[in-house]
């Protein structure tokens, strides 16, 4: 079921196939027939096989995060290596992969640092949609599209470059393990790459979706002792508590905000705070949950477009550090498939998060699902 049509049939051809293309914010995507490339040099083509939906991916729909349309989104995809282009040596035809956000080139700057992730070869904060040399793979009725972060797996098809598509363990469910490919990443390695969570520790996670939900997940591997959650979504607070949270917080159900709540009940603020969310207010309320002399706060969310956070400079001059990661300061290429090796071995664990699985043609339902709270993280299968 898993295997991409045999690589002798289409490679060096364009392949014609079905792809969700947004065409303008605040509209549902549409389903239709575009061409899809051979990959060029240092390029992969990839027969996607399910991809999850991300915040991300709705922010962009929703206006918050400009990226230039008609594109095809997500970036959250499992998928086989249908052809390679010349000089591809990472993976072959066949093989099992995750699609990566952030690459990893191992030659940029931040690659070469001990603890950069944030591989120069991909700008994440101001996408422009086109392969390195400035072109499209996609077109649909003759127009060109763009694509999301170099990535682009809601549609059957895709092409990537290399240094970001990793391979992973061929035994690997690709059904689930799309999430290796953003949410768990992104949460889990906040808290225990970056925030670095002690045992025994206090922690506040603001936001409860796939991404929140991977932070909850990090904390308590990392052995904290409480696990504060904080969503809107009554749903959502339910959840968390079947994988770890130990208390749950609405910020409507009281009236002072939300902060004054947390650092009450913990005394003198959580050793470490996460924001899942990505508005401003909550990141706010992220840090000032937080103990003001040696409390850790990592902005995980995605802003709104051209924000500004802003905050008594007084809130850091006592210690509190305010950082912030993308995919969970992985590099990624190096860490990823350790990740997929973790679940495999039954250390990881990704299926609680999935709550809803349909066929790639119910995209649009998919996204309805996030946005109205009733999914943690619903995955397309194509
Ligand atoms: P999702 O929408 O599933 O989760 C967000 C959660 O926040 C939901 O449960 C909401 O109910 C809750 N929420 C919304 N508003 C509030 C509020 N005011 N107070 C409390 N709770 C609220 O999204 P997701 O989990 O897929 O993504 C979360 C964020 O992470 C989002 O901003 C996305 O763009 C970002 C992200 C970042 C990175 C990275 O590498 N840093 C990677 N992927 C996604
Ligand atoms: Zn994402
Ligand atoms: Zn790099």
């Amino acid at each position: 079921m898993e295997r991409a049509k045999c690589s002798a049939e289409t490679a060096g051809k364009v392949i014609v196939c079905r792809a969700a293309i947004a065409w303008t914010i605040n509209a549902p995507m549409s389903i239709e027939e575009v061409e899809v490339d051979p990959p060029k040099a240092g390029e992969v083509r990839i027969k996607i096989v399910s991809s999850g939906i991300c915040g991300s991916d709705n922010h962009i729909l929703q206006g918050k995060l400009k990226i230039p349309l008609p594109a095809i989104l997500g970036h959250e995809g499992a998928g086989i290596v249908e052809s390679i282009g010349e000089g591809v040596s990472n993976v072959k035809p066949g093989d099992k992969v995750l699609t990566l956000a952030i690459p990893q080139c191992r030659k940029c700057d931040s690659c070469l640092h001990a603890k950069g992730n944030c591989c120069l070869k991909e700008d994440v904060c101001h996408p422009v949609g086109l392969m390195l040399d400035g072109t499209s793979r996609f077109t649909c009725r003759g127009r060109k599209l763009y694509n999301l972060f170099g990535t682009s797996t809601f549609t059957e098809y895709t092409v990537m470059h290399e240094i970001s598509v990793v391979k992973i363990d061929a035994a690997a469910p690709l059904e689930k393990v799309c999430l290796f490919a953003c949410a768990f990443p992104t949460g889990y390695g906040s808290a225990v790459n970056k925030a670095r969570v002690t045992p025994g520790s206090t922690c506040v996670v603001f936001g409860l979706g796939g991404v929140g939900s991977s932070v909850v997940l990090g904390c308590k591997t990392a052995g904290a002792a409480r696990i504060i959650g904080v969503d809107i979504n009554e749903e959502k607070l339910a959840r968390a508590k079947a994988i770890g949270v130990t208390d749950c917080l609405n910020p409507r159900n009281f009236k002072k905000p939300i902060q004054q709540v947390v650092v009450e009940m913990t005394g003198f603020g959580a050793d470490f705070s996460f924001e899942a969310i990505g508005t401003i207010d909550t990141m706010v309320a992220a840090l000032e949950s937080c103990n003001l002399s040696y409390g850790v706060c990592v902005i995980i969310g995605v802003p709104p477009e051209k924000s500004q956070l802003a905050f008594e400079p007084m809130q850091i001059l006592s210690g509190r550090i305010l950082t912030g990661c993308f995919l969970g300061e992985y590099k990624t290429r190096d860490c990823i498939p350790i990740l997929v090796a973790d679940y495999m071995r039954k250390k990881i664990n990704v299926d609680p998060l999935i709550t809803h699985t349909l066929p790639f043609f119910r995209i649009n339902e998919g996204f309805e699902l996030l946005r109205s709270g009733k999914s943690i993280r619903s995955v397309l299968l194509f």
